[in-house]
């Protein structure tokens, strides 16, 4: 079986998902496009970058013979840190911390895709720096993040969609150690599968979260108005 066909699938899942999300702008207040807009941004790029991995564009070949998309690393680099810049701005916290957060999410997928490209040892230390940068966005989230959002009502989704990101975001590092980029325990037909299918669950269970969220603290602060009149 050719891993194209998961991204094929994946192309299809993700296009799914992006119509679901950009219907919930029908649902959400205009004040709140600009926030909302990185919800659909994100599996919307996702789409594109399937579209071509399937095509088999932008494929790398490893020091080690190993193959490498490289289009799946363009996904992540932008699309992680729109998931980050979503909880950042979601907490309210400061452009400093955000920037920081965003600079280290860029960070652990730039040094994951030098730690796949290489031979090792140096690709274990690519990998242990993008471990390290990703516990930085770990922290910001739990700590700026976190006070932040205590301060305007939001810490409830903060804290739902943190666990989300960090649960699930934590298999990829496990999957890259196993698939033939790392250790090569697992053949690049499973970790293509297992990876579209996570990006699916990620990309489109946040914004669904999100989505949910902030219906929910609307239709509360709404209750609120009415209960206040
Ligand atoms: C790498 C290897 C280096 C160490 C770490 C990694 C983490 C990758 C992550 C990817 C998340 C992707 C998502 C995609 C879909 O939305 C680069 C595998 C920590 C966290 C969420």
């Amino acid at each position: 079986m050719d891993v194209t066909l998961w991204y094929r699938l994946g192309a299809i899942g993700m296009a799914l998902g992006t119509l679901v999300l950009a219907y919930g702008f029908r649902l959400v207040p205009r004040e709140n496009y600009r926030r909302y807009a990185v919800l659909v941004a994100v599996p919307l790029i996702a789409v594109g970058a399937y579209v071509l991995m399937s095509l088999e564009v932008g494929v790398l070949e490893t020091q080690t013979d190993a193959t490498v998309f490289g289009l799946r690393y363009v996904d992540w680099l932008l699309t992680t840190p729109l998931h980050v810049l979503y909880l950042g701005l979601l907490a309210g916290a400061s452009r400093g911390d955000i920037g920081k957060s965003l600079a280290l999410m860029a960070g652990t997928i730039v040094f994951g895709f030098a730690g796949a490209m290489v031979a090792p040892p140096l690709k274990w230390v690519g990998f242990a720096a993008g471990a390290l940068a990703f516990l930085g966005v770990v922290y910001y989230t739990v700590t700026s993040f976190e006070q932040a959002a205590r301060g305007n009502g939001t810490l409830a989704l903060l804290r739902k969609l943190r666990a989300f990101v960090v649960v699930l975001w934590l298999i990829y590092p496990v999957i890259w150690m196993l698939a033939p980029v790392g250790l090569g325990l697992m053949q690049i037909n499973t970790s293509g599968l297992v990876v579209a299918y996570l990006d699916i669950v990620s990309k489109v269970g946040f914004g669904l979260i999100a989505l949910s969220g902030q219906l929910s603290a609307e239709t509360a602060s709404t209750a609120t108005e009415v209960a206040a009149d």
